[in-house]
């Protein structure tokens, strides 16, 4: 299994951005009008498959009873059966005019706080740092960001979601960059307007706890707030970080 290493500087992020001509920005998050660039992957390489994850473990994501939003359901994340990936459930409903989609779903870095501050959750599990642009190309799911779910395995188009299948690049074992079960997912119109979102809690099992800090120097510092876009982003070059996921 694959062990994020501290980044000491972003300056090779910010080469990936500029290696992309025509991003532009809609209220702080990128999006991309350029031709799809084979072979992008992240600052730490391509996305690592995982393995031994601890079977019969599951994580679930309840939405909350918001007053915001329509949105109900749960994503469910269950070890897959060979210790190699995680099956991923999804149940979802309520969701509002079709104008505003396809809604998209993410796992984001940091867990939702008490108050439901969907915002603070900051951006995509991205422990190899690849970036949002340019968007993931679901043929080649290594080099997505680890937690764009639909990226990966398709956006949101109807009004009740339900959809069951095998991500290879999460893990439900602590310790590790890719490790869900402290995190939280994200659920967005195609703007990627936040509409609700819930934190991961153990659901079924017993949890792995067997990496420790010694062998596991997966403890990055939270991902920079990059709400403000690309040019705030490069701006930052400066700031040493862990994790870093663009805000969407
Ligand atoms: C996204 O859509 C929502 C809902 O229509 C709207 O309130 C918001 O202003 C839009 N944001 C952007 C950046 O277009
Ligand atoms: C485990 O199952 C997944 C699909 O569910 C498959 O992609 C993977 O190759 C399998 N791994 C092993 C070691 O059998
Ligand atoms: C939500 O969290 C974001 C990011 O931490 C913060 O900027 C914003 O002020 C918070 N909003 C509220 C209403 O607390
Ligand atoms: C979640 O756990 C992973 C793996 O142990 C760790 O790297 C990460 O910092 C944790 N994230 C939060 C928000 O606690
Ligand atoms: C998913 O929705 C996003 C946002 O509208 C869009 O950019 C992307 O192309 C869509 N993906 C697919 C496969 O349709
Ligand atoms: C693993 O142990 C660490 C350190 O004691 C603790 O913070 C963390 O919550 C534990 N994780 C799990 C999944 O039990
Ligand atoms: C942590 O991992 C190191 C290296 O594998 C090992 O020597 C040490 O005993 C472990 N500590 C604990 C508390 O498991
Ligand atoms: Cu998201």
């Amino acid at each position: 299994m694959y062990y994020a290493t501290p980044l000491t500087s972003l300056s090779g992020f910010a080469l990936v951005i500029s290696q992309v001509p025509g991003a532009t920005l809609i209220e702080g998050s990128p999006t991309y009008d350029g031709p799809i660039i084979p072979g992008i992957t992240g600052k730490l390489g391509n996305a690592a498959i995982t393995t031994n994850n601890p079977l019969g473990v599951s994580y679930t994501a309840t939405l909350p009873d918001s007053p915001t939003t329509g949105v109900r359901g749960f994503v469910k994340a269950t070890t897959n059966s060979n210790g190699t990936g995680v099956a991923i459930q999804v149940s979802l409903s309520g969701f509002p005019d079709a104008s505003l989609g396809p809604f998209l779903y993410h796992i984001h870095d940091q867990p939702v706080p008490a108050d439901g501050n969907c915002t603070a959750t900051l951006g995509h599990l991205d422990p190899f740092i690849r970036g949002e642009i340019p968007p993931c190309d679901p043929t080649q799911p290594e080099t997505c960001q680890v937690g764009d779910l639909s990226g990966k395995h398709g956006n949101i188009t109807v009004s009740v979601f339900n959809a069951a299948y095998i991500d290879l690049y999460v893990s439900t074992e602590f310790g590790f960059g890719s490790f869900l079960g402290n995190r939280s997912i994200n659920i967005h119109t195609s703007n990627t307007t936040r509409l609700t979102c819930a934190n991961f809690v153990l659901s079924s099992g017993s949890p792995s706890n067997t990496t420790n800090s010694t062998v596991s120097p997966t403890s990055p510092t939270p991902a920079v707030f990059t709400g403000a876009g690309i040019t705030t982003f490069v701006s930052m070059g400066a700031i040493a970080a862990g994790l870093i996921a663009l805000f969407l």
